[in-house]
């Protein structure tokens, strides 16, 4: 596997997995799950509200709209995968996750690793003119046309400005993402009750942090969001599988490896 690098069990090294209730571990738990975002998201907040200038011109749109199908699938597969190895770097250094078997990693991230890059999709998104940071400008939907799939597009665009609205602080981004991953519900664990020990830690530290900045009541529209991102997701497996049998040799030897890895 491309995925995941495995580390000796040590219980040593995760505290947090043996004793996930006690309040000194979790500020040391959410301090290390926002360094692990901070450490794994391309650009700073800050950077990309200065780039918010920079968006695509005619001519540029232009360009992308006359690509043909698979060219364009293949170019969005390519920066989709880029965003997801990041998520499986931020993945790697959530507390808990490096002691869950090989297999429930995979697990985790086949399901998960998507619905992180649209959470994290909040950050690249300017609800002033619904465009997303994309190739370095900012893009509308109407750059995506080639990839002949509008409702995902416009799915994934209301999602982000949705995002948008609940203006979440780097650090409820982070813990949200993390409880995202960290789902018992994904098909195939191996070691469910693990994985609900490393979920329940999470859950405490994002509650945790949601009450220090007396914003409870966002928990309940985040499990709404969940539930969300898991019908973009299905969507998006929908319009892969559509995809492929249209373009069997692009999606076989021009998508990249862990693309094919994840999704397919
Ligand atoms: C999300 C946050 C990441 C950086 C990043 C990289 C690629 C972007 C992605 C963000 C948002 C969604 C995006 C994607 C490239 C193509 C994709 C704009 C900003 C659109 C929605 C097209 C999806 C096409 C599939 C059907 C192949 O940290």
């Amino acid at each position: 596997h491309d995925l995941v690098a495995i580390h000796p069990y040590s219980p040593l090294e995760d505290p947090y997995s043996l004793y996930p209730h006690s309040l000194r571990n979790v500020d040391e738990l959410c301090a290390s799950i926002v360094r692990s975002h901070r450490e794994t998201t391309q650009y700073r907040v800050e950077e990309l509200q200065a780039l918010r200038w920079k968006v695509l011109s005619r001519e540029e749109i232009q360009v992308y709209q006359s690509k043909s199908v698979d060219e364009m699938w293949q170019h969005c597969a390519i920066r989709l995968t880029d965003a997801v190895q990041y998520v499986v770097e931020f993945a790697k250094h959530i507390p808990g996750f490096r002691m869950l078997s090989q297999n429930d990693q995979i697990a985790l991230l086949k399901t998960g690793s998507m619905e992180v890059v649209l959470v994290r999709m909040c950050r690249y998104f300017n609800t002033e003119n619904n465009t997303v940071f994309f190739d370095g400008k900012f893009a509308g939907v109407e750059v995506f046309k080639s990839l002949a799939c509008g409702d995902l597009i416009a799915a994934v665009f209301d999602f982000a400005h949705d995002m948008c609205a609940l203006k979440l602080s780097e650090q409820q981004i982070a813990l949200f993402s993390a409880l995202v991953l960290i789902n018992t519900e994904r098909p195939c664990l191996e070691d469910r009750s693990r994985v609900q020990r490393v979920q329940r830690s999470v859950e405490f530290g994002l509650t945790h942090i949601l009450h220090r900045d007396n914003q409870e009541s966002l928990m309940h529209k985040l499990y709404q969001r969940m539930a969300v991102l898991r019908s973009l997701c299905n969507l998006h497996m929908e319009k892969l599988r559509w995809f492929s049998q249209r373009y069997p040799l692009t999606a076989h030897s021009l998508f990249p490896p862990l693309y094919k890895e994840l999704f397919a």
